[in-house]
């Protein structure tokens, strides 16, 4: 998969890309990941990117005229021109199934805004697929496409050692609970015991004790998982 960062701040992007799973992955070739620094799209002396908004009020709005030919012009560095997202707290959450969705894409353009926001422009010329990763608010899109590269590449055939693990993680389709309590040596720590079912070798027996326990945190910390259905979380 490639996936191409728009952003004003490519440093952000720096330390998370050289360190582990996704070092690994870049390095064996299933990504391609390129950054682009919006600002060589500003074609004034003093690199404006922003503008006060019109009518008023606080922060500052990104320039069509600098995003859109920006947008464009790093769409066109390949024959695909890719799926344009847009990270912005007015978009769509980010579930797994969204994230599902993205992993099955060649070639994905994360567009990173600061300030205020995009001029509303952007969104009617290039129609992103406009992606929030949750509501509260963040300085800007960088953390959240960071979200989005993580979750995807998880996704993608090779990037994690054991297959398996990916497809029984919490959230993925068809398993809507939280994950099971785990425990590892020493068997006892400050009077708390591991259960013995755990250390049991009876694996019947030790399926049935996870079953209940992703039930029972499921259902006490999170039961909008259990009634929701997860057509839902796409409108569809
Ligand atoms: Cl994608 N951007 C910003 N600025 N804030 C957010 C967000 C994105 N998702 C949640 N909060």
């Amino acid at each position: 998969m490639r996936i191409d960062l728009i952003t004003l701040f490519p440093g952000i992007f720096e330390g998370y890309l050289s360190e582990s799973i996704l070092k690994d992955a870049i390095e064996r070739g299933l990504l391609d990941v390129r950054s682009h620094y919006m600002r060589q799209w500003a074609n004034d002396k003093h690199n404006t990117m922003d503008d006060r908004p019109f009518g008023g009020g606080p922060g500052m709005v990104l320039k069509v005229d600098r995003v859109v030919p920006c947008v464009e012009e790093v769409r066109s560095y390949d024959a695909n021109p890719g799926r344009l997202v847009m990270l912005t707290p007015q978009g769509r959450p980010l579930t797994q199934r969204v994230v599902e969705e993205l992993a099955r894409e060649e070639r994905l353009i994360l567009l990173c805004g600061r300030y205020e926001g995009f001029d509303q422009r952007v969104v009617d010329i290039l129609r992103p697929d406009e992606i929030s990763i949750g509501d509260y608010v963040l300085n800007g899109g960088e953390v959240a496409a960071m979200a989005i590269i993580d979750s995807v590449m998880r996704l993608i055939p090779g990037v994690l050692g054991d297959e398996t693990s990916a497809s029984l993680d919490s959230f993925s389709s068809g398993n809507r609970l939280l994950e099971e309590d785990q425990y590892t040596r020493p068997r006892v720590y400050r009077g708390l015991s591991a259960p013995d079912i755990l250390l049991s070798g009876d694996h019947g027996l030790i399926e049935k004790w996870r079953e209940i326990n992703r039930k029972e945190k499921t259902f006490a910390r999170r039961p909008d998982l259990l009634d929701d259905d997860p057509s839902e979380e796409r409108g569809v």
